[in-house]
């Protein structure tokens, strides 16, 4: 049986109901005060188990390394969209609910980067030093990665386990996890280590990576979640009744892409300081929008130049790589990419219908989509 959830949160300023909150640093810290409380929850589980002191210690470094120290853009797109939905300010229950799916999203992506940086062999993130490359840590990094998923699963079981949604809940988290790990093994295979083949790429190859491995936990699930919390049905009633996950996913997967090619972009173009993270793409021979870029644009001269340097784990190779981004202009294709993928998302989100949930308590506004267009047009970081 479920504890229900009465945890103390100072009362700050709401999400107003038809846009993001106005005072994001205040939104921030209330979304905050969630995660000791989610995380206490489980280390006291860990307790329940009588599990060693020097265990708990250990897990709760891991969470406090890895889970809240990113921007926490999926998790508040939870709470923000929540509000939006409801077209009103959230009570201390609703909120609490939203904040921990927000979370478990939060979870999600720690469980996903803790992983990652195994697998592209990266040295920081979040301007730290890569989980695996703690001092004793190392390759319990992969443990504390699928423990970082499993606690997704116990803190849903302990506040959802009542409600009407809870299997749709759980097959949701299931279904995207599956997706982006089908992301995650397309993106690998298409960038050995050993056997650099340029010819390999394109941007149709490019597409179904980083829709997968990105775009449906990133963007997707955060509002896949909210639309479950509000009561909008994953079944259809009557054949005419809306779609209202398809009508998500048609305006999220195009946003999720955008985004995905913004982090392509940054991890050529950004400085550890900005992105808090050394990009690793070229030396792990990703099949990134910028090489897809640069091979579409280059001359002979140049195609030889990045044949012979792409993927090696080379400083002066990678140099040479960098050098013909520059020379083909990719700097300038990709704010050209840019502002056209922003009118066209506009566009997309403008046709997008507003329509009402079956209870009628909640509306799929566009406002939630376009939230998101405006946190991430012209990021760089
Ligand atoms: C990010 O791609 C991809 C993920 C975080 C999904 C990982 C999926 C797993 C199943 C482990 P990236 O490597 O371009 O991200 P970054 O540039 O932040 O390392
Ligand atoms: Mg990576
Ligand atoms: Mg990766
Ligand atoms: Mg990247």
């Amino acid at each position: 049986v479920a504890a229900s959830p009465t945890p103390v949160i100072a009362s700050l300023p709401l999400a107003p109901p038809t846009g993001p909150p106005k005072d994001k640093a205040a939104a921030r810290k209330r979304f905050e005060a969630v995660y000791a409380t989610v995380r206490d929850d489980l280390l006291a589980d860990f307790r329940k188990h009588n599990m060693p002191e020097e265990a708990i210690e250990y897990y709760r470094r891991s969470m406090d390394y890895n889970v809240p120290g990113g921007k926490l853009n999926r998790g508040l797109s939870v709470v923000d969209s929540v509000a939006i939905l409801k077209g009103r300010d959230l009570n201390e229950t609703e909120y609490f609910k939203a904040a921990v799916l927000g979370w478990a999203v939060e979870w999600l992506q720690a469980y996903f980067l803790v992983a990652d940086d195994i697998m592209d062999a990266s040295i920081t993130r979040r301007s730290q030093p890569c989980w695996y490359r703690v001092d004793g840590v190392g390759l319990m990094a992969v443990n504390d990665a699928l423990i970082l998923e499993g606690a997704i699963f116990q803190m849903i079981r302990k506040h959802f386990r009542n409600d009407p949604f809870y299997v749709d809940l759980i097959d949701l988290m299931h279904e995207v996890s599956y997706q982006t790990e089908m992301g995650q093994l397309v993106d690998l295979i298409t960038a050995p280590e050993d056997r650099v083949d340029l010819s390999k790429f394109n941007l149709s190859r490019h597409k179904t990576i980083v829709l997968y491995k990105t775009a449906v936990y990133s963007f997707y699930l955060p509002v896949a979640l909210a639309l479950l919390l509000c009561g909008f049905p994953v079944e259809k009633k009557n054949e005419s009744d809306p779609d209202y996950y398809k009508l998500a996913l048609d305006i999220l997967l195009p946003l999720g892409e955008y985004f995905q090619i913004q982090d392509d972009y940054l991890d050529f173009a950004g400085t550890p300081e900005q992105i808090g993270k050394v990009g690793t793409d070229i030396m792990d021979n990703k099949c990134s929008w910028c090489i897809n870029t640069a091979l579409a644009h280059a001359n002979p001269t140049q195609r030889a130049i990045l044949d012979a340097n792409y993927g090696r784990k080379d400083a002066d190779a990678e140099a040479h790589v960098k050098q013909v981004f520059r020379e083909v202009g990719v700097d300038a294709l990709y704010a050209e990419y840019e502002s056209k993928a922003y009118a066209r998302i506009n566009a997309l989100i403008d046709a997008v219908p507003e329509v009402t949930s079956p209870c009628g308590e909640a509306v799929l506004r566009r406002a939630i989509f376009r939230v998101f267009l405006e946190k991430i047009y012209k990021r760089t970081k």
